[in-house]
This record gives C-alpha cells, structure tokens and sequence, in this order.
C-alpha cells in the first residue's frame, strides 16, 4: 500500500462528487501523475480538455495549461490547485510587447507556441506544441514571413526542419536552456550504447548531439516503439517516470540533475485535495479574452490556417 494511500482514496472520493477529471503534464510529480485520469504532453492535453465530459477539470500543470483548457472547454470549471505554478517562457511575451513587434513585420504570419499566455494567444494567428510546430509553420504559405514566439530555440529548431526563414522572438525555457553539450557528452561517454532524445527548447547545440528531437508525447512513444535498451533523455525529468513505469525493462538516463522545472513540481497531492473541496484555484477569464484566445488553438487543433 503506498505510503499516501489515504491521500489517494480522498481524491478518488472528491473527484466522484464533483464529477471532475484530473489531467497532469508528464513533468509533474510521479505520485500527482499516478493519481491523474490522463497524463500527456501539452497537444495531448489540449484535446483531452476540448472533448472532456466532466464539470470539472482540476489542471495540475503550469498556468498557461490550465488556461488553455478553460479556452477550449469555457462552461467548464477548470481548477489550477496552485495558482503560482507559471511558465517563465510564458512571461517572456506580453500581448504589448508583440503588438509593437509586429509593426515591423507587416503581413508576417505569428505562429505561437501554446507555452504562452492566454493574453498574447489573442494577438496571435495560430498556435502550435512541440510536436507539431514543424506541421503547423508548413502551413504557412512560402511568400509569408513567419514570427515565431516566444521560444527561440524550437523556433530555430523548426526552421532547420522546415527550411523556412523565421523571425524568432528571444525568449527561452530556463530549464532546458540550463542543458549544456558538455551534459550530453559526458552521459554519451558513460553509455556509449545509449540513444540520446532530447526536447526541441533545448539549444541548438544541445539538439545538434542528440538523435531524436521530441515532445514529451513523442518520447514516450519512441520508448516504446525503439528496440534500443539504453536511451539519454535530455528533458525535464518528471517524464523520466512515465518512460521507466512503461518500459520496465529498458534504462532511462537523465540528462542532468538540473533539468527539473520547479514549476512544474509545486503541485502535491494535497493541493489536488484543497483544489476540489474550496475550488481553488479557479481559472478565470473574460469572455472576450477566451474567444480570440480560442481561434489560433482551434486553427493548430484543426491544421486549419
Ligand atoms: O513545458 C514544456 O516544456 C512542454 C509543454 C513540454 C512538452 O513537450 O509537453
Ligand atoms: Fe515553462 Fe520550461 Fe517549465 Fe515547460 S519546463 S513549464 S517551458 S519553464
């Protein structure tokens, strides 16, 4: 019996009451993902939280996930059980800040990663995720200049794939910026069988020594799918969970001890308790906000720019 079994019958017991659902980012706390309906990456959250039945969807993830799922699913009472937990990449891009950008690249194409507030998504024309920004970019017709924001290392990831020319913005995830080349050749050293897959925010650098760039959603299929037995992850080490509970027999090597986002680790066991019996905390958004928000994701959800 686990150690917070008590903790985990009263979830059980509160989530049946409130007829909610409990959908977790797979860099979350091992022990918060184990007790969550669903368990994804941010494309695979998203429409899970479009088609969800439930009243309630307690989020446990960073801010912006929780209000993209309050975007796709406004009728729905979406709870975030800590309402600190933000994305700092997020803040690197303010709806002002891009307005004024954008004056410079008239007619330009603004392609923004759903790592993003709900405010700037109002002033964008299409979202993408880490699995399918390279998608998403090719829909953007060639005599079109594309903005890419707010994170500069997938976006010059995607114009490598791509072989489009793209604007990026400066910002940046202080998680895996932190990931050094140094980090990926000592491991390959220590495990010169190994595979190495790595996140597309990592730096170029970084992605120029591994063999697979991938979201979350992405790695755990490889895990799967790949005969290799030995496989260098180069991302934020919650997902290190989810890959050794799904593939018992094959070892996972984190990167690096850094590579944790603080972030992502705020939400336990008992916020997810709190969060369902007082409702905390609640997503909020103006109408308004919600619907112009709303048309990039559902243009990147229907590829449909
Ligand atoms: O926050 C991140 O870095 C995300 C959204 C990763 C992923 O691939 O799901
Ligand atoms: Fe933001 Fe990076 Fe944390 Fe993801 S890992 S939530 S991009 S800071």
């Amino acid at each position: 019996v686990p150690y917070n079994q008590e903790k985990i019958d009263k979830i059980k017991k509160l989530k049946k009451e409130r007829n909610a659902i409990i959908l977790a980012h797979n860099y979350v706390l091992g022990e918060v993902q184990d007790v969550a309906d669903f368990v994804g990456d941010s494309l695979e959250l998203s429409i899970k939280a479009r088609d969800i039945d439930e009243d309630v969807i307690v989020f446990c993830g960073v801010q912006f996930m929780a209000e993209t799922a309050k975007i796709l699913s406004p009728e729905k009472t979406v709870l975030h059980p800590v309402k600190e937990s933000g994305c700092p990449m997020a803040d690197m891009a303010t709806a002002s800040a891009l307005r004024k950008f954008k004056k410079d690249y008239p007619g330009a194409v603004t392609v923004c990663y759903v790592n993003s507030t709900a405010e700037l998504k109002t002033e964008v024309d299409v979202c993408c995720t880490s699995a399918n920004a390279a998608d998403i970019v090719s829909l953007v017709p060639e005599d079109k200049q594309v903005l890419f924001l707010p994170d500069k290392n997938l976006g010059a990831y995607v114009a490598k794939q791509t072989g489009r020319d793209i604007v990026l913005w400066k910002g940046f995830c202080p998680t895996h910026m932190r990931l050094t080349p140094e980090d990926i050749l000592k491991k390959k050293k220590e495990y010169p069988e190994a595979v190495t897959i790595v996140h597309p925010e990592c730096r170029p650098e970084v992605i120029e020594l591994s063999d697979h760039a991938l979201s979350t959603g992405g790695m755990l299929r490889f895990a799967k799918e790949t005969e290799e037995k030995q496989i260098i992850v180069a991302t934020e080490l919650g997902i290190i969970h989810r890959l050794q509970k799904e593939n018992p027999h094959k070892l996972f090597i984190p990167i690096s001890e850094q590579a944790v986002c603080m972030n992502m680790k705020m939400i336990e066991l008992d916020h997810i308790i709190n969060a369902l019996e007082k409702n905390e905390t609640e997503i909020v958004l103006d109408r308004e906000t919600i619907e112009k928000a709303r048309k990039p994701i559902v243009r990147m959800l229907e590829k449909d720019l």
